[in-house]
């Protein structure tokens, strides 16, 4: 359970570069006004994502945040469907009405992101109640920012879920900045896994820029999870490379800082190394694969693109996805 076979480290490597160029790409077009409402770009974050996804059931529910490209990505949700609901195109993921903060697809497990920071962990805790009082086996996944994690209603969540021993899995997504905040200048008592600890939880705090890392902690929460044995908290320290949004700049912090992350850390390079190293793939085949992603990119803009907007009605009607046909 502590490292991916080929199969799993040839698609989790795939996955990570989808999301890294849909993320450089969809924030470009950001800029040119094709997404209404802006975004929150993921770079550098893939990992954490990935690797979590990698250790789950299709069944499996997520709720996340406000930054979750990379998730409903992550969670099998196809680029053509999520760049038209960053188009708010009808054959996006909400059908065009959600946009890059509410990607969602409940009947695939995917709770949706939101606005509300910390909301995401507050969602998917009910979820593995709902999981507990059905008896499914499954589990369910919270992800929240390192901002999330200085505010009440995710300890709520946490400690409710403790009490109940529900099949819940609580995901720090840390990037390190909640807006320009850097989170060591905000963490009474500078430990997230110890504060976590706290509330009688195995609780971890890990290296989110290593996709297999990320994955074996997941996979060994499940474990736990399925086996009635209640939640694990995972502090997963990864960096983004962009703003919180577009158009910010990051003037917070230090250029240096940022070409650190970006060449010694990143999740991509390291997990490319990896799979070299263990000959799961030549530089051809992960040449071959980076071109193959780019292709699947521009189509997803395109496929965008082309799309019709929602219709009128789908505004006092609502959007059942089920029967537009959206292509998940
Ligand atoms: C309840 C609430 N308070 C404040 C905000 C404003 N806000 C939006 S994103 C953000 C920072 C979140 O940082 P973090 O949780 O680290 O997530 P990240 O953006 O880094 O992914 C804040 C304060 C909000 N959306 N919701
Ligand atoms: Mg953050």
């Amino acid at each position: 359970m502590s490292t991916l076979d080929k199969e799993k480290s040839l698609a989790a490597l795939r996955q990570m570069m989808v999301i890294r160029d849909f993320e450089e790409t969809a924030d470009k077009l950001c800029l040119r006004g094709k997404v209404p409402g802006g975004m929150h770009n993921s770079s550098g974050q893939e990992a954490a994502a990935v690797g979590v996804m990698s250790a789950l059931a299709p069944d499996d529910v997520i709720a996340t945040t406000h930054r979750s490209h990379h998730h409903t990505l992550a969670k099998g949700f196809t680029p053509k469907s999520v760049m038209a609901e960053l188009f708010a195109k009808s054959t996006g993921v909400s059908g065009g009405r959600g946009g890059s903060m509410h990607l969602a697809g409940v009947e695939r497990g995917h709770f949706g992101g939101n606005g509300i920071v910390g909301a995401g962990v507050g969602i998917a805790m009910g979820a593995a109640l709902g999981i507990q009082v059905l008896k499914d086996k499954k589990v369910s996944v919270g992800f929240v920012g390192d901002g999330g994690m200085n505010t009440g209603r995710t300890w709520e969540a946490i400690n409710m879920a403790v009490i109940y021993k529900l099949p819940f899995i609580i995901i720090c997504d840390n990037n390190q900045y909640a807006v320009e905040t850097f989170v060591g200048r905000v963490t009474g008592g500078g430990d997230l896994a110890k504060r976590a600890s706290g509330f009688g939880l195995p609780s971890f705090n890990i290296n989110g820029q290593d996709v297999e890392e990320v994955y074996k902690y997941t996979a060994e929460a499940r474990e736990r999870a399925l086996a009635g044995e209640g939640p694990t908290f995972i502090n997963a320290v990864t960096y983004r490379y962009y703003g919180h949004n577009v158009g910010e700049k990051g003037q917070y912090r230090t250029q240096e800082e940022i070409a650190e992350w970006r060449t010694s850390k990143d999740p991509i390079d390291y997990f490319t190394g990896v799979v070299l190293e263990r000959k799961f793939a030549t530089q051809q085949e992960i040449d071959d694969m980076r071109a193959s992603v780019r292709t699947e990119i521009d189509e997803a803009v395109a496929f965008a693109e082309s799309s019709p907007e929602p219709a009128i009605s789908t505004i006092t009607q609502g959007v059942d996805s089920g029967k537009l046909g959206i292509q998940l």
